[in-house]
């Protein structure tokens, strides 16, 4: 038997699966590809630092500088591959898509990224990935977040979900490219992570 509650609905293509993933589980494997690919806090195309620190798994990985932001086979930072996705983390988003209607799921990328208090993510839709009829695979850990959804032009009355440790969202169908972000991190504190939110979310880039 399973703990795990039914997939709620958020909007259409757009489902949580409230604790559905395990921190302590997927933790080290964190850790270990941070330790290949350190944390780091990329600029945008218009010169603005962003707030959230950012790494990569998979065989590709998105990254963004003053000429864009792209997914790359390379780190950048290290000139070397991205570190290999662990299977611990596949094997999650997999059963993620699945429990969400969405079979044999693939991702090949997967980004991490890392809130400290007052880190936010500005609303925008991801559109680098070729094939929009595979979901984005979304998984929260540590301290909760706030997270908004705007619909495909971006405009209209935004629908706010609170992530908390151990949520994930399975993004596709029509919700595939719905603007979307995180508000300001609130300064609070999580057993494990301390001030920290972790946001995990897979994609079939290529
Ligand atoms: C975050 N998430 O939760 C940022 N994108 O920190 C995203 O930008 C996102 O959660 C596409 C699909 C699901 C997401
Ligand atoms: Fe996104």
């Amino acid at each position: 038997m399973s703990l795990f509650n039914d997939p709620v609905p958020i909007k259409p293509g757009m489902w949580l699966l409230p604790g559905f993933a395990s921190l302590q589980q997927l933790k080290p494997d964190i850790d270990s590809v941070i330790a290949q690919a350190p944390l780091r806090h990329m600029q945008t195309q218009r010169g603005f630092t962003m707030s959230v620190a950012m790494t990569n798994c998979g065989q590709v990985g998105w990254t963004s500088d003053r000429r864009g932001y792209r997914y790359s086979p390379i780190d950048p930072l290290s000139g070397e591959p991205w570190p290999v996705m662990p299977a611990s983390l596949k094997k999650l988003a997999k059963d993620a898509a699945e429990t969400a209607g969405f079979g044999l799921y693939e991702p090949d990328a997967c980004l991490i990224n890392q809130y400290k208090p007052g880190a936010q993510m500005g609303a925008h839709q991801d559109r680098n990935e070729r094939d929009f009829s595979q979901p984005i695979v979304s998984v929260s850990l540590g301290v909760t977040a706030r997270f908004f959804v705007l619909s495909e032009q971006k405009q209209g009355t935004s629908k706010s979900v609170d992530l908390n440790d151990g949520d994930v969202i399975v993004f596709g169908g029509q919700a595939r490219r719905y603007y979307h972000g995180v508000r300001k991190l609130k300064a609070s504190s999580h057993p494990i992570t301390g001030d920290t939110r972790w946001n995990l979310t897979f994609r079939v880039a290529q």
